[in-house]
């Protein structure tokens, strides 16, 4: 048994598990009629309501005593003052310092890293306002129209997300294209959307070694300059966001045109940085800062609110009594709102890169599930696709509904629509429909008693399957702030409770390393020792590409 299932919390929690785990939530609400107001909570411009979960408050009390027990707020607070909880890698975790306010202090090795931040910030920003003037012109005298970020992972789906998010705030003069996969589709189709005198590309690299990115923004600069353009030209298309400036120059980037952010800063955690360059360019630097005010909100919400109504503390609480006692291995996204299309895959980044681990920080193999598969698409989209599993499938998918009060585009009727069915979705997912409810129905629209028989059991939905759901004042760039820290923190919140590092990422470098040996052998056609599965397929490919 790991030190994590020996507490006495934790068995706790298991045998109130058994107790539960027939008890069904139409119960519990029929039994109590402050249920909502018991298990709802608002901070940071959103209102989270848990209530649709299967839990009583000995449950959540269970719970908090487990947070309680794995010092939460102890870590938390080691995190945010610079500790190096990162120790595989040797690093601290201070995400959190760049949404610090100007003035603040926090010192890291004898330095104060707010000042550092706040200096590259306003770098980035007056960059930023001479871009969207049109002050900063193309190598023809004409301005900017079109920003390609080449990026991947953390250097992308940050910035993707935000930008997609956040379009009614946009310039929507300048157009944001991002470029990730190594596929050369993608910078292909991207490269046939801008102009060269126009376009300014953005390489967003944390180490600037990443093959993808490299080779994507090696063939965007031949493209520029088979245009017509010449290497000096290059300055004024080109910028980077890296730490490594040597790689950048090495790239042929002038450095006075690259913004710099630090080790400390983990790539999913990085769009808060310079690498958030591109999302500055698309909303202005006034909503960027007001997506950094939501996510402090957010931090001094984390860190200063007792457990029971900490919102990255309960949901984090609540996805471990998923995983671990029922069992429930996937939980699903599902954004009410098409801004947040991209919000799923984001988080998928977020959630299974930081706490998609077997061992803990001891070193030890657990025994126990931590992070749960995500997955998820806008609603009501989702309705017409996989919600049919969520219903009546044999796992227990556990939900977070996440949606506007009120939109952006009031058009006609359609956000009450879209509320309507986000509220119908979790109050049907929650009751199910019984055996004789069903029977009831088909009886009542005159089906004989046979047919009532053969149809009824398709009919029925078990229900007692668990949501929260939150509902957000607005979509704006602070409360999206707020949305995104919350989310880190209810990540951190799982990965300390699992015991596990959620900030180093070695199955992303096995990939990067694999990639490389294997590439060298379909170029020179020279294949290594390999099973044999491996060696025919790239015997297989290397026909092709000879
Ligand atoms: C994020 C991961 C990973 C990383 C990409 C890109 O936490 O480390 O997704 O962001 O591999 O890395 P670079 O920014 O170094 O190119």
């Amino acid at each position: 048994m790991s030190k994590l299932t020996r507490l006495p919390q934790w068995q706790a929690l298991q045998a109130h598990y058994d107790d539960l785990s027939q008890v069904q939530m139409r119960d519990l609400f029929a039994q109590d009629d402050q249920r909502f107001s018991t298990f709802s909570t608002q901070s940071c411009g959103m209102l989270l309501d848990y209530s649709k979960n299967r839990i009583t408050r000995q449950t959540m009390e269970l719970l908090l005593s487990l947070a309680d027990a794995m010092d939460i707020a102890g870590q938390a607070d080691s995190m945010v003052s610079g500790g190096r909880i990162n120790a595989t890698e040797d690093r601290s975790v201070l995400h959190t310092a760049l949404r610090k306010p100007r003035g603040d202090k926090l010192l890291l090795d004898g330095v104060n890293i707010v000042d550092d931040v706040h200096a590259i910030a306003d770098q980035a920003a007056a960059f930023t306002d001479k871009i969207r003037s049109g002050e900063w012109r193309g190598y023809t005298g004409k301005p900017i129209r079109s920003i390609v970020n080449i990026g991947i992972g953390g250097s992308d789906l940050g910035p993707l997300m935000v930008c997609e998010a956040l379009k009614p705030w946009a310039q929507r003069d300048l157009e944001m294209h991002f470029v990730s996969n190594v596929d050369g589709t993608h910078i292909a189709e991207t490269l046939t959307r801008v102009d060269a005198e126009t376009t300014l590309f953005i390489i967003a690299s944390k180490t600037f070694t990443t093959l993808e990115t490299l080779a994507n923004a090696h063939s965007a600069r031949n493209w520029f300059l088979d245009t017509g353009a010449t290497e000096k030209d290059v300055a004024r298309h080109f910028v980077a966001v890296s730490t490594n400036a040597e790689a950048v120059a090495g790239f042929g980037i002038d450095t006075d045109n690259m913004f710099r952010f630090w080790d400390w800063v983990g790539g999913r955690y990085s769009l808060w940085s310079s690498i958030g360059l591109a999302i500055r360019l698309s909303i202005g630097n006034d909503n960027f800062d007001a997506m950094l005010s939501g996510a402090h909100d957010m931090d001094q919400h984390f860190a200063n609110t007792e457990y029971k109504n900490n919102l990255p503390v309960i949901m984090g609480l609540l996805g471990v009594w998923y995983s671990n006692f029922f069992n429930a291995r996937t939980c699903v996204i599902a954004p009410y709102d098409q801004y947040l299309h991209r919000f799923p895959a984001y988080l998928q980044q977020l959630d299974m890169e930081s706490n998609g681990k077997s061992v803990t920080m001891e070193g030890e193999s657990v025994d126990y599930a931590t992070g749960p598969v995500l997955w998820g698409e806008p609603g009501t989209n989702g309705q017409h696709a996989f919600f049919q599993l969520i219903h009546q499938g044999t796992d227990l998918i556990p939900a977070d509904f996440i949606v506007p009060a009120v939109s952006q585009n009031p058009v006609g009727a359609h956000h009450k629509m879209l509320l309507a069915n986000c509220i119908a979705q979790t109050e049907a997912l929650m009751k199910g429909k019984t055996l004789e409810e069903v029977q009831a129905e088909l009886t009542t629209a005159g089906r004989s008693p046979a047919e009532v028989e053969s149809i009824a059991p398709h009919k029925v939905f078990s229900g007692n399957r668990p949501s929260n759901t939150l509902v957000l004042d607005e979509l704006n760039p602070k409360t999206l702030g707020a949305l995104i820290a919350l989310y880190e923190h209810k990540v951190f919140v799982q990965g300390k409770i699992w015991g596990v590092n959620s900030f180093d990422q070695w199955g992303v470098e096995l990939g990067k390393q694999l990639a490389s040996t294997v590439l060298r052998e379909l170029e020179t056609g020279d294949i290594g020792e390999h099973d044999n599965s491996t060696s025919g397929l790239l015997q297989h490919c290397a026909t092709f590409n000879k």
